[in-house]
């Protein structure tokens, strides 16, 4: 189906932006179709009177830039506007086995879903249906279902007013197994925040980068994933404020940024420099590397109070607000710095220079992604990010703090409104006292949880509100087949994507509008609400005609199920919230209003509202009321290996993003800024690793779990790129290294899949393993 261009590898040593991301959104556009509608939505992008962009939650600044996007932004949007089309005449030309054969790539890039379908499974094909039959057929099949073995998937994307509904939905029907895209990604912060600092989420806004004097990055790779975010590094960096960036990649974005919306940057070669210092540190190396700096602080604390000058650390915040100081700090003075290099990856001199920055600076922000969330200890990970701000009370004070990069545009704002598997993290009684149903009181599935029920049987029925869930989750050789046994499939989905594939005995495929399109009910423009990654919620509009007639409001198709299999006893006007999404709002602000009160006149202030988070306020609502210290119980946050063998014959690999694709949607097969081109079916290595091992550079190997042996994990063949990584790590793409990854090797507590450290071994692709 698809020719692949030759694959190349050049190393990039541009900046990034600049006029090679003008070049890729200029292709995109063009191999879209869609340079009719896209350039003029483009100039809504992320405005007060426009539509959030579909791409990642970076915050959206009250006052815009002229054109407030980016590369990627543009991107997501030319591939929600294309012109092409995967309609009725597409799916009675291809069958389910046939499609099964093609590319990520190539099937989203037939275009948007356009008809309600249903799978016939004696042709093997989708047949387009009506919506009223879809819903009738649908809501049937619910209620001949145990609700604890349906799955209700949100994928991260769905706005305020959708989610909410779909929660609502779930738990009326009687269940909680809402699992989310959250499960695979941040949900090591909500686990790990909420216990130390009492809240789930971050507690900057965009305002504490103008009053930062200092910034640490862990694991976030912005000019790729959150690029705007580069605006407000840019005039960081003008401020000469240091930024110090650990990451096992010399990530482009992190290194040198020139703004495509700056004529004079881009007719002149300036860049500006974004990290002053870089460490490379191992991977799954961070618990090691913060431990470190601790214990620099901790020694120039031990020397300030020798020589009578004043204390390094805030003695006087940690009593007022904190506990556990002692026991973190006996762990810290007993680790050797021998250990911490070897498990970190870097030297003694390196974390000292990183900890004599942070000791002179006032206020200090941490920002970090997957790179620190995606291991076995990711919990404890994100505790050690706090433990380090603690040291100098960097908590709730202009300028500093803690600033999760969340993922999907929304992702933040569905767990907000209820999306959640554990019914504790909801208010139960307002539920049930507003809508007349009773909420389950057991917990739910979440998406590891969800995948043990489809290989064991449990689940028989699943729901998906956007995504790919597919090739997201982890062991998806093994996922695939067992799939095939549910009873129900339906998926409400804007692409065609592998998912839509694998046919359980009943399943649907209903086309929905994307959030830039205008989405009129009874010819009214409906406004819909997100939240950012800074607590900030927005209401936005849609400016783009519909793909189709047929497609229907995410919203609208959640109303119709749920009127559909809702037996009596719930007491929600569904159709109502369907015909006017301010009546949702004000639900909304019934069951959160804290949060939400006065939602419909504060929504509309440009930039939105922040929704309050106590800990910005060094209010702690955590069960002793005040902040804690969390030691951590190993220094390596991926213990099934052990990184510091010499001559080990396994690799720790990280599965990443490239700078063409949005999580499991492939925009194009090239990652400019890591110099590859035509190809995805990369490994990166170390040089020494690589001879070390016995293999050289533009061979091509199969990559195979090296835990676990009883099952077999394998892809390939894959070509081995030797690249600036520490030795001993390798990196790769995903979804296509998901077959790697067992399922149960997840993080403890917060069970997201471990996805930055899958041990594993090379071999030729013709030799057994
Ligand atoms: N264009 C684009 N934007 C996106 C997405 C996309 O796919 N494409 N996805 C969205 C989603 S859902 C999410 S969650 C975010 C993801 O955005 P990121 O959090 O940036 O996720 P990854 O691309 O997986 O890259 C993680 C980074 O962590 C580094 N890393 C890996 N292991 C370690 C480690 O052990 N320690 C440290 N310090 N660093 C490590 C990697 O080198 C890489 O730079 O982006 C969102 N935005
Ligand atoms: N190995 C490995 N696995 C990972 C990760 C990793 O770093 N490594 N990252 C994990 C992370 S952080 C995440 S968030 C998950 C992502 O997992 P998902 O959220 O499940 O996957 P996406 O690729 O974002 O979903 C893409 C699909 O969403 C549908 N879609 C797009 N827009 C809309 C819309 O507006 N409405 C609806 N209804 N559907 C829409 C389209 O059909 C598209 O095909 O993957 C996780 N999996
Ligand atoms: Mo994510």
């Amino acid at each position: 189906m698809l020719i692949y261009p030759k694959s190349h590898f050049q190393p990039y040593t541009h900046a990034s932006g600049g006029w090679g991301s003008a070049h890729s959104v200029m292709r995109i556009l063009w191999r879209e179709q869609a340079l009719g509608k896209a350039p003029a939505a483009l100039l809504k992008q992320n405005k007060p009177d426009g539509f959030a962009c579909v791409s990642c939650a970076w915050a959206k600044p009250g006052r815009p830039h002229a054109l407030e996007f980016c590369e990627n932004g543009a991107k997501a949007t030319a591939w929600e506007l294309t012109s092409l089309k995967t309609d009725p005449a597409f799916f009675a030309e291809h069958s389910l086995s046939e499609l099964r054969e093609w590319s990520d790539y190539a099937l989203e890039q037939q275009g948007r879903l356009t008809h309600p379908m249903r799978y016939d499974p004696i042709t093997d094909r989708y047949r387009e249906t009506s919506w009223a039959e879809a819903y009738r057929d649908i809501g049937a099949q619910l209620k001949a279902m145990d609700p604890n073995s349906v799955v209700f998937y949100a994928s991260g994307r769905a706005s305020l007013e959708t989610s909410f509904m779909y929660q609502l939905f779930a738990r009326a029907y009687g269940s909680n197994n809402l699992p989310d895209s959250s499960n695979m990604c941040h949900e090591s912060t909500s686990v790990g925040l909420q216990e130390s600092i009492g809240v789930p989420v971050g507690t900057v806004t965009l305002d504490d980068f103008e009053h930062t004097d200092c910034l640490f990055f862990f694991g976030q790779n912005v000019g790729s994933n959150s690029p705007r975010m580069l605006h407000q590094l840019q005039d960081v960096r003008r401020r000469d404020v240091p930024i110090i960036t650990f990451n096992p990649l010399r990530e482009r974005g992190l290194e040198r940024f020139v703004n495509p919306q700056s004529p004079r940057e881009m007719l002149t070669p300036a860049s500006t420099l974004i990290s002053t210092q870089y460490h490379q540190v191992a991977i799954g190396g961070d618990t090691a590397a913060i431990t470190g700096i601790a214990k620099a602080l901790l020694a120039m604390d031990d020397q300030a109070t020798e020589h009578g000058t004043p204390a390094v650390l805030d003695y006087d915040f940690i009593a007022r607000h904190t506990e556990g100081f002692e026991a973190f700090t006996t762990y810290v003075r007993g680790c050797d710095w021998a250990q911490l290099e070897r498990q970190s990856g870097l030297t003694r001199g390196a974390l000292e220079a990183a900890a004599t920055v942070y000791a002179r600076s006032q206020r200090v922000m941490l920002v970090y992604g997957m790179g620190i969330t995606q291991h076995r200890h990711g919990v404890a990970n994100v505790q050690m990010l706090v433990n380090l701000l603690l040291m100098r009370g960097n908590i709730g004070k202009p300028g500093a703090g803690i600033c999760p990069v969340r993922g999907h545009s929304n992702v933040q704002g569905q767990r907000t409104v209820g999306i959640t598997e554990d019914p504790k993290k909801v208010p139960v009684d307002l539920i049930e006292q507003h809508f007349g149903f009773s909420v389950p009181p057991h917990k739910g599935l979440c998406t590891v949880d969800a995948c043990e029920g489809i290989l064991d049987g449990r689940v028989r029925g699943f729901i998906g509100l956007g995504g790919n869930f597919l090739r997201a989750i982890p062991d998806t050789s093994r996922m695939e087949p067992a799939w095939q046994n549910l009873q129900l499939n339906v998926q409400v989905a804007t692409k065609l994507n592998r998912t839509h594939l694998l046919p359980a005995r009943a399943m649907w495929l209903l086309p929905c509008l994307g959030r830039i399109e205008i989405d009129r009910q009874n010819g009214v423009p409906q406004l819909y609400t997100t939240e950012d990654s800074t607590g900030c919620i927005h209401s936005w509009r849609g400016s783009a005609e519909p793909v189709g007639p047929q497609v229907r409001a995410e919203t609208s198709i959640v109303a119709g199920l749920a009127m559909a299999t809702l037996a009596n006893g719930c007491t929600i006007d569904w159709q109502a919230w369907n015909d006017d999404y301010s009546r949702v709002r004000t639900a909304i602000a019934t069951i959160y209003p804290k949060i939400f009160h006065d939602m419909e006149t504060r929504m509309a202030e440009p930039g939105g509202f922040h929704r309050p988070i106590a800990a910005a306020q060094r209010q702690w609502e955590t069960p002793s009321g005040k902040a804690q210290f969390v030691a951590p119980v190993t220094l390596a946050e991926d213990d099934d290996v052990n990184l510091a063998e010499p001559d080990r014959d396994v690799l720790q690999l990280m599965t990443l993003r490239s700078n063409d694709q949005f999580n499991t949607t492939i925009y194009g097969f090239d990652d400019r800024f890591r110099g590859v081109s035509g190809t995805r079916e990369v490994i990166f290595m170390h040089a020494n690793d690589i001879v070390r091992l016995g293999f050289a550079a533009g061979q091509q190997v199969m990559l195979t779990t090296a835990i676990e042996p009883a099952v077999k994990r394998q892809v390939g063949p894959f070509e081995i790129i030797a690249y600036d990584i520490p030795e001993g790590c390798a990196a790769a793409y995903y979804p296509e290294c998901n077959p790697l990854l067992p399922l149960w090797h997840h993080a403890e507590r917060s069970k997201v899949p471990a996805a930055k450290s899958v041990p594993v071994r090379l071999s030729l692709p013709h030799s057994s393993v």
